[in-house]
């Protein structure tokens, strides 16, 4: 049997379907690491093509760097429920793509006459196609595959970073990242350039710039990309009239956040609202190469610029009143005696908790959706050597309150009911707060 088609057969194979457990906080994947995001929305439906970063192991990658060995796809209906469609692209299956360089960088997928073309950047292990970087093309009849690799990677096109654009005339854009930004037409095939790429100018020629990803709203066309100005990568953007440019930098979408060297941003439209689509390293506060995707809420002022966003835990959609409610992925907190640690350092994927050390410590998590479902009591996942009170506001710090929970000593996490009164219908902010100086930490709360 001939590599390609052993690979045609793999990718069939590696699809399956699984839930992940996370529920639109930040980060939102919280079962794997993930990074650079390309978010799409097809059919009512938003697609997160991520890259999946990895830890090194003995053979397998190169200490202190990067090391991705295949891609995943995600999706969701709500932006709060995420299922994990499994792996796409495994280098293993990528017949160009060379079998030791754990190097899938950031990818793109994009649909066009009803087909998905997913492009992703790798280093070849024929290097007449190129020193460096490549960049290969995997095509499917659905937005989650299975996608079928290439067997040679495109011609003429040496970067990393692929990102795609199709504009309102049909005509689609491949744009990269080599040191400087790369724009070319693309052929109605999609896997061919149409004429020589061309480079774009007028961008920051000082500090590293890569990741671009373009978009469009009320005719303008936005090139957004991270670059280095200072110490690590703060996410910018350039505007123009054309999708091949000139564009002009307007500003700053995030600022640099200094714990994670680099950042990567997609920006789509769903339901009405805009979103920013990043990462961080929240599952790897130590190592800055195991990154989660994050997304917060975007925001255009009247003339089209973009207003600066702000990152944050909650991220976006409403959180289910019935389901685990994690408050660590918290709105507001207070300035004193109250932190958020892991649920267990050793097993970061276990998520963190709340430790409220104080009398008066509180945090705060916005947007929980009660329906209209008449909720009696509260569960608390809680823990406290010394046993304590908490409160659970309504709204705001000084809101109503709705229950007490007693937590009692000991040093094992129980799960505490409590009866909720004067709880509302519709979406609320909870807040809660400790009463005593006696350190309780909470997982998580939840209704019912
Ligand atoms: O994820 C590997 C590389 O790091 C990406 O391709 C870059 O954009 C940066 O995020």
């Amino acid at each position: 049997m001939s590599e390609y088609r052993s690979s045609l057969i793999l990718a069939a194979s590696m699809l399956f379907i699984c839930v992940s457990d996370s529920f639109g906080q930040n980060p939102v994947i919280t079962n794997q690491f993930t990074a650079d995001p390309a978010a799409r929305v097809f059919d009512g439906r938003v697609y997160l093509y991520p890259s999946h970063d990895i830890p090194v192991t003995e053979g397998h990658g190169r200490p202190g760097w990067f090391c991705m060995e295949d891609y995943h796809v995600f999706s969701s209906d709500n932006l709060s429920d995420w299922t994990d469609h499994g792996v796409i692209i495994s280098q293993a299956n990528v017949p160009w793509v060379h079998p030791t360089s754990y190097a899938l960088w950031a990818p793109d997928c994009i649909s066009r006459n009803g087909r998905y073309y997913f492009y992703f950047p790798a280093p070849a292990k024929d290097t007449t196609f190129g020193r460096g970087f490549s960049i290969g093309v995997a095509v499917a009849d659905k937005p989650s595959g299975p996608f079928v690799p290439l067997p040679e990677p495109m011609k003429n096109v040496h970067g990393i970073d692929p990102c795609l654009f199709v504009d309102k005339d049909g005509q689609a854009y491949l744009y990269w990242a080599a040191r400087n930004f790369y724009v070319a037409k693309l052929k109605e095939n999609m896997l061919e350039l149409a004429a020589a790429p061309k480079m774009i100018e007028g961008l920051p020629g000082k500090g590293l710039k890569e990741g671009p990803s373009v978009f469009e709203r009320k005719g303008i066309y936005y090139l957004t990309y991270p670059h280095v100005q200072d110490t690590t990568e703060r996410l910018e953007y350039a505007v123009g009239d054309n999708p091949m440019g000139p564009f002009k930098v307007m500003g700053v979408i995030m600022d640099e956040t200094r714990d994670c060297w680099t950042n990567q941003q997609s920006i789509v439209e769903f339901k009405n609202q805009w979103f920013l689509f990043y990462h961080h390293n929240d599952l790897s506060p130590h190592f800055d190469k195991n990154r989660a995707v994050r997304i917060d809420s975007l925001f255009f002022n009247e003339d089209g610029t973009i207003k600066k966003v702000t990152p944050t835990l909650r991220g976006v959609g409403l959180t289910d009143a019935a389901q685990r409610i994690q408050i660590d992925r918290y709105s507001s907190i207070s300035n004193q005696g109250a932190s958020i640690a892991f649920m267990d350092t050793l097993n970061i994927f276990g998520g963190w908790k709340t430790i409220l050390g104080t009398a008066k410590a509180w945090i705060q998590y916005n947007g929980v959706d009660f329906g209209s479902t008449k909720f009696k009591s509260i569960n608390v996942r809680a823990l406290s050597h010394a046993g304590g009170t908490l409160q659970v506001r309504l709204n705001k710090v000084d809101g109503p309150i709705i229950a007490l929970v007693e937590i009692p000593s000991g040093n094992e996490w129980n799960i505490i009911r409590a009866h909720v009164s004067g709880l509302e219908t519709g979406v609320h902010n909870l807040v809660v707060s400790s009463t005593e100086n006696k350190p309780v930490e909470v997982d998580w709360v939840s209704f019912e």
